[in-house]
């Protein structure tokens, strides 16, 4: 009887296929910030990628507005294991930002508002896998949760997707950011579990 129902029965068959390995399920946003909550006006805000010669691409609010935004509906998942399903958010891609960015470099660090930064490889920012979010629920984004503008990468752990995000850094290499240099992966994939290293 056990080897009939082996695989068919228990949590297995509960689990959402959408819930990587070692998360739960959580039905609210808990709030996940190392420092104080920066309040950035929408009139002050701007976004900048920098390239290696030290040319800034820089869009003021209504520049990035202006860019088109989607209107997305995505999971989250944290490294504290909680996974999040179904969020509708609305942003700016990625891919609108870097079309008139020439560079070599294959890596970036984000900086944001209040010092965090977190390091990215360029091909986990491109071909619609990443956003500047400015509003997530139907509402504009909360300073809590980042706001005005976060950075959102949803297929990595969501500590990749930096609140208050100012600007992007091109990088020769993949130098590690505030938390990656406190342990956490380079690279941060919840489908293979690169929580820690
Ligand atoms: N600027 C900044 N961005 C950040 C963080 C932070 O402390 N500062 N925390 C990260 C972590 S660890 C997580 S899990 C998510 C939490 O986002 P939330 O507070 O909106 O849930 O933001 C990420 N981005
Ligand atoms: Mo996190």
């Amino acid at each position: 009887m056990s080897f009939i129902t082996r695989g068919f029965s228990g949590r297995s068959r509960d689990r959402d296929p959408r819930l990587p390995p070692g998360q739960t399920l959580v039905d609210d946003w808990p709030v996940l910030s190392a420092g104080a909550t920066p309040r950035i006006d929408t009139e002050e805000w701007s976004f900048r990628i920098v390239d290696e010669t030290g040319a800034k691409h820089e869009w003021n609010w209504d520049e990035l507005l202006a860019l088109g935004v989607e209107d997305l509906t995505l999971d989250i998942h944290c490294v504290t294991h909680w996974t999040k399903l179904d969020m509708p958010w609305r942003g700016v891609s990625l891919d609108k930002l870097f079309e008139d960015v020439e560079s070599q470099h294959d890596y970036v660090m984000a900086h944001s508002y209040g010092g965090y930064t977190t390091n990215l490889a360029l091909e986990d920012l491109l071909d619609g896998k990443a956003w500047i979010a400015t509003e997530a629920d139907g509402e504009p984004l909360s300073p809590e949760h980042g706001g005005p503008a976060r950075l959102l990468v949803p297929h990595l752990y969501f500590w990749k997707s930096a609140k208050w995000i100012r600007g992007l850094v091109m990088q020769p290499r993949d130098d590690p950011g505030f938390w990656e240099q406190n342990g956490y992966h380079l690279h941060g994939d919840p489908w293979l579990e690169e929580r820690y290293w």
